[in-house]
Formats: structure tokens, sequence, C-alpha cells
């Protein structure tokens, strides 16, 4: 059948089971709204308040349910304030399409009005993008555009259409949707060098990321820490994986991870590391990091094996199919000695928190128990973000949704929206004064849609995070850390529609908290903290887990 290009594109998104998009509309994609317009009833689009809050929807969107998510902007301004919503999904592996408009192919490269080459500045932050000159090539690129955010390891694919292809006419016909190639298995050769390695260690740990919530195999290594008595620990982008209770699990490691998670990793002698990249974050100083182990890395993407810490034994393979033939494979171990080490260090982090007037911890635990299990959490980026990942008893999978590789503050309220309308469960974001700052008008979209939201703002009045280096890096020197606003939260709720509470302790905050999670649509609570809270442990400059800081008292130490 004949169709313009902006239909065919409708239809496409259609025939690849696409739902749901969020955007923005302008001149260069309105013949695609238009035709949106026709398919109400196929395709949900979500209005958001501003481009980057309607691409990190679709990023929320898609880490929560697992599906692609897709994003629609214009030419110039939309297609820039994509970026930072690209880059983020980018660095944390996540499949996105996006599409944007642009001025008539006849009108490129001469600086015409909301002109910009979107493909050129995406380039580097996307897995692919394409420019699409003639309408015979519209639906093959978008089919593939959704094959290779998929595939192998996910990641953001852009498509730019310029208006006259949006208006030109060519035959479409529908297509059965191709399933993403499947990941290599591995070698039996591999698995038995495995096995050898594992025979000879004493202090096995795994350690896994983003590429385990992916493929889904938190059973499976819980399993193989049992097979092999190995400690479990995750990255940032792993959280929620495993439930936060499981016994062999320490939660995440790495620069403001747990203690005793980290301090583990640096005294292993053996690291599994499953769909994980080795992250500067999650490792320290990287020529540093766990010098005696010997390193196995299991990961879907040929390029990260080596990238970034030198390993004994690389495979590029299924992380799932690694792990089951390993769990058969491998001979049951037992490791005591290990297992009493552990211990001790997980002592040592209960005692160092144990009886600190520490309201965010407190704040983080009454949320955890006052909420369905399927509730997913979301986070903006600073010390909220890790006081949430180092305390947030998760119980189901994909409930973690927070901006791992890129830190990008005002991801939160946008991917909080997008993963609630994905699962059609509540959201509960926790965030910064400062990151709410950044895209609190997608408060909007979210009042509009009447979204179940419960945002808790860890009010400090400061741009924490940064102020918590100042303190112990500069000397205290806060140079333009300090949010002297004069912002009334419950009032901005209530502005835009939504309710407001404010709490300024643990017995005003549980009451707070019981109250907003039951509205139906957004709520905001602003929890004040006190402004010198720290995220400890933290990492001292150029060092190692072994010398973590782990309390106060250690600042001085690190300030040398
Ligand atoms: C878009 C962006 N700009 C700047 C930063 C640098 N940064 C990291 S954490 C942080 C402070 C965050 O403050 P807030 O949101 O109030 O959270 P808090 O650390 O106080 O919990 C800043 C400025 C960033 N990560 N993202």
């Amino acid at each position: 059948m004949k169709m313009t290009g902006a239909q065919i594109l409708v239809e496409t998104l259609i025939e690849q089971g696409v739902d749901t998009v969020f955007g923005f509309p302008g001149g260069m994609v309105v013949d695609i709204y238009d035709k949106l317009y026709d398919k109400q009833d196929k395709i949900n689009h979500i209005l958001t308040a501003h481009e980057e809050g309607a691409v990190h929807s679709a990023d929320g969107y898609a880490r929560a349910t697992g599906k692609t998510g897709v994003v629609i902007a214009t030419s110039g301004p939309g297609a820039t304030n994509l970026v930072t919503g690209i880059a983020t999904a980018y660095l944390d592996s996540i499949p996105l399409v996006a599409i944007t408009g642009n001025v008539r192919n006849s009108m490129i490269g001469r600086d015409s009005f909301q002109e910009i080459d979107i493909t050129g500045i995406t380039l580097p932050i996307t897995k692919h993008n394409f420019f699409v000159h003639k309408v015979s090539k519209l639906a093959d690129v978008v089919r593939t555009a959704f094959e290779l955010a998929q595939s192998g390891r996910p990641g953001p694919v852009l498509i730019d259409i310029p208006k006259d292809v949006q208006e030109a006419v060519f035959e479409f016909k529908k297509q059965p949707v191709k399933k993403p190639d499947p990941i290599p298995c591995c070698d039996d050769e591999d698995i038995q060098k495995a096995v050898k390695l594992i025979k000879e260690a004493k202090r096995p740990y795994i350690y896994f990321g983003g590429g385990a919530v992916r493929t889904s195999i938190g059973e499976d290594i819980v399993k193989l820490a049992d097979k092999l008595d190995a400690v479990i620990g995750c990255s940032m982008m792993g959280l929620s994986e495993i439930p936060s209770d499981s016994p062999r699990f320490l939660g995440m490691q790495g620069m403001h991870g747990r203690y005793a998670s980290s301090v583990a990793l640096a005294k292993a002698d053996l690291i599994i590391a499953l769909g994980v990249r080795f992250s500067d974050r999650a490792t320290g100083k990287t020529e540093k990091f766990s010098l005696s182990a010997t390193k196995i890395h299991v990961d879907c993407d040929r390029a990260e094996i080596g990238k970034n810490v030198p390993v004994d034994l690389g495979i590029c393979c299924d992380i799932k199919d690694f792990v089951d033939r390993l769990i058969k494979a491998a001979p049951q171990r037992k490791n005591t000695e290990w297992i009493k080490k552990v211990e001790q260090l997980k002592q040592r982090e209960a005692d160092a928190y144990e009886g600190l007037p520490f309201l965010p911890r407190d704040a983080i635990n009454i949320i955890s128990d006052n909420i369905k299990p399927d509730t997913r959490l979301v986070t903006d980026v600073g010390q909220h973000q890790c006081w949430t990942a180092q305390f947030f008893k998760f119980r189901n999978k994909r409930t973690w949704i927070t901006s791992g590789g890129l830190g990008t503050m005002g991801f939160g309220l946008g991917a909080a929206i997008g993963s609630s309308i994905g699962t059609n469960t509540r959201s509960v974001l926790i965030t910064g004064d400062g990151s709410f700052g950044m895209c609190l008008n997608e408060l909007a979209t979210a009042v509009t849609y009447n979204i179940p939201v419960t945002i808790v703002i860890f009010n400090n009045h400061a741009l924490g995070m940064v102020r918590q280096w100042q303190k112990v890096f500069f000397d205290g020197r806060y140079s333009n850390t300090t949010l002297d606003r004069k912002t009334d939260f419950v009032k901005l709720a209530q502005a835009f529609g939504a309710k407001g509470f404010k709490a300024t302790d643990k017995k005003s905050f549980e009451e707070a908290f019981k109250k907003a999670y039951k509205v139906k649509g957004p709520s905001i609570i602003d929890l004040t903290i006190k402004t010198d809270s720290l995220v400890l442990p933290m990492l001292k400059p150029g060092g190692t887990f072994n010398n973590l800081i782990l309390r106060r008292e250690d600042i001085s130490d690190a300030e040398k």
C-alpha cells in the first residue's frame, strides 16, 4: 500500500510492537505527529515538558520493562535536547530508538532554520545512527534500528528523517519482526579453563553488572556462588538483580559502595566478572585494582574484554550460557577461611554505621519497609543516589533505575514517569534538591497523566556530593555548592497540581511517606537532611579499596 514517509514510520513502529512513545512536537516532525493522531488507539504518545524529559522517560521505560524505549523530537533544539539522554542510555547500554525530524534534503548544509547535524553530534554516543535520504529506505532503517538497539550489547540508535522524506510517498508492506541474533555460546575449552582457575582459588568473588540484569541471571549467579562457596557483589548497574538479603550478596562495590563488598573485591584471589565493564567507579584506580586476583571476564561485547583491566581469561559469549555450564562443570568448593574473613568485614561495616544519627539511611529504610516489592526505585545523581544504592532493600528485578555511567542529574523524574508508564506500577523517586531543580518541569507531565510517582527530595540545601569532595579534598572550600534557594517544594507541588508534604525527622518522614505513597498521582516530600551528611565509605584519590575511608574520623587522614 502506498503511504507517506510519516505514515510508514508510524506503521513500522506499530509493526515493531511499539505501544508507547515519548516526545515533543515541532515543525519538522509535524507530519509524523499528524499520522500519530490517526493511530492513537495503537500508540500512546506521552507529551513531556521538555525533550530531555522525553528521552529520560523513554530510557526509564526501557530499563523497567526490558523493551526498547522510543522518543521523538523535532530538528534543531529539539534534537540537541536529546543529547544528554542519549548519552545516558549509551553509557548504561539501554535500548533506545530516538527519532528526529530535520529540514528538507535540499535545505541541508545551508544553516537553515532549526537545521542541526544531529547524526554528527550523536555519532560517538549512539550504537549507530541513520540519516534517511530517501523514503524508499525508511521502513528498513527503522527495522534495523530496533534490531541494533536490542542486539548484543544494547544501546541507543538515532534516526534523522528530513521533512521531504516524511512527505514523500512509497509502497509499505508489513514484515514479521526479526529477532536480534542470539549471542554466541561459550566453548567447552573456556569452561574447562575457568574450572581450572576455580580449583586453584580460595577467595572467589563474583562481580556482576548491567549485563546480568539484561540476561536476568540473578538466580544462576546465586547457584554458582553456592557451588564455588563464593561471595557476590555488583556494580551500580547490577542492583536489584539479586534480592538485597541474599546471604552471599555483599551489595554494590566501588567508590561509594558497601565496605565489605569493596574490600572483599580487593582481597579476592579469583574474580569472576559477568556482564560488567570494570568501570573506574567500580574498581577505583584500575592499575591498582585487585592485583592479587586472577580475573575471568565474561561479556557479550568483545571490545570490553581487557579494555579497562587486564584479565587472565576473557570470554565473549552469552553470560547465561557461561554460568549455566559452569554450574554443571565446576566442583563443589568450600572456602571456610574466606567466608569467615568476609563475615568480619561485614561486622566492621555494621559497627561503623551503628548508632550514627543518620537520617538518610533511616529514610531509605522507611521507604524500603513501606512499599510494594514491585515499586520502581528511581534516583537522580549525588549523595542521595549512593545512599539509596547502599541501603535500599531490593526484592524484585528491574526495580532499580538510575543513571550509572553518565551520572546525569535531572534523569530521575523523567525516568520515573517512563518506568511507571511501562510497568503500570508506582515509582518512588529519591532525588536531591540540586538534581530535582534540573528537570522539575516534568512534574507537569506527571500531573497531566496522573503518574503514580512519590518524589522524596533529600533536601540538604547543597550540591551534596560535590560539597563532600570539597570537604574531603579541598579543605572545606565550598565554592558554589550551597543552594541558598528559597523554593517551597510543598507550594511548588501544589502549583503543578500535585500533593506536597514536608518532613524534618524520622517520625514526620514516616507519616508523610505513608500518606504520599497512597496518593494516586504524583506527590512530593520535602525531607530536610543535614547539609554535612557524608556518603561513606569513600575512596581516597589514587587509593584502593584496601584503604577506604569508612568513618568520619578517617577523613583528616585523607586530607594529608
Ligand atoms: C547534569 C550534571 N551536572 C553536574 C553534575 C555533577 N554533580 C554530581 S553530583 C552533584 C550534586 C548533586 O546534588 P543534589 O542533586 O542536590 O544531590 P545530593 O548530592 O545533595 O544528594 C553534582 C553537581 C552531574 N552529575 N550532572
